[in-house]
């Protein structure tokens, strides 16, 4: 436990170097990767989020914690996304327009590769106009819509017409996400699905294509 504690500091003080070497140990000692992802990686961030609403943390203490959970999140990749399965369909995913938030979504990403999707990640801040691109050229059973702001949330549903308007809105399912997201919002917009964190992502994700 002091292992994971000491890893959560090392994000909240926003030490990459640190991250990456206590990852490195606690894999090296058999710990499962969700553990390390949990109590460790995502513990901290939520750390971060409130040291932010107290005053104590500013954008850039933020950006550093970002970024040294990002180092420590590469090393966890391969085993959150044991891969050996076959593609089971193609998930085109992205942060929506204003939203600059990405560790969830590429958390979400990550997931959904380890249970056989095929993943188009357009990264974040990305248009409505983006989106219905990438449908018509990757042509994905899904598309993942991720928001972290309450101010950028309404993108979503701006994404969903604009797939409406373009006519590709029957082609695939929508799954929509991100810590101000709820079930409520997303059958208020016109998602097909909403998933709380990454792994139920994954899940719901995978049942959504299997029918
Ligand atoms: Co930002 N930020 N931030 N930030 N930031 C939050 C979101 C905030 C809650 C902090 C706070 O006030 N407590 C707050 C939003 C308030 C609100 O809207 N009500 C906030 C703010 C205000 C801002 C700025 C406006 C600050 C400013 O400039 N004054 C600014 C906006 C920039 C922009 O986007 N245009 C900003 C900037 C940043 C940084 C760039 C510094 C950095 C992001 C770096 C990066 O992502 N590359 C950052 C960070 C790090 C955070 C916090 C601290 C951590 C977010 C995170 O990575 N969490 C965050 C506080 C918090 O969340 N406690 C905060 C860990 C991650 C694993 O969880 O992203 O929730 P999460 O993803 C989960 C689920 O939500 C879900 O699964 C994931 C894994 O389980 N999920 C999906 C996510 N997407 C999904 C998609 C799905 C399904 C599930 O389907 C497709």
């Amino acid at each position: 436990m002091a292992l994971l504690d000491d890893l959560k500091q090392n994000v909240i003080d926003g030490n990459a170097p640190g991250t990456q070497t206590l990852v490195k140990q606690a894999m090296s000692e058999g710990m499962p990767a969700e553990k390390i992802l949990n109590e460790g990686l995502i513990a901290a961030m939520a750390e971060v989020g409130r040291l932010f609403e107290a005053g104590e943390y500013f954008v850039p203490e933020m950006l550093v914690a970002a970024r040294a959970m990002k180092g420590g999140l590469e090393l966890l990749r391969p085993a959150l996304a044991a891969a050996n399965v076959q593609s089971i369909g193609k998930v085109v995913i992205g942060t929506v327009q204003g939203d600059l938030h990405d560790i969830g979504k590429n958390l979400v990403a990550m997931m959904l590769e380890g249970a056989g999707f095929e993943i188009v990640d357009l990264g974040t801040d990305v248009s409505p106009e983006k989106f219905v691109e990438a449908v018509r050229t990757h042509q994905p059973n899904l598309v993942g819509l991720s928001a972290l702001l309450t101010t950028t949330m309404p993108k979503m549903k701006t994404t969903i017409e604009a797939l409406n308007a373009a006519g590709v809105r029957g082609n695939v399912q929508v799954m929509v996400g991100g810590a101000p997201v709820t079930e409520k919002y997303a059958t208020d917009i016109g998602a097909d699905f909403y998933a709380p964190d990454a792994s139920s992502a994954a899940v719901r994700a995978k049942a959504a294509v299997q029918g």
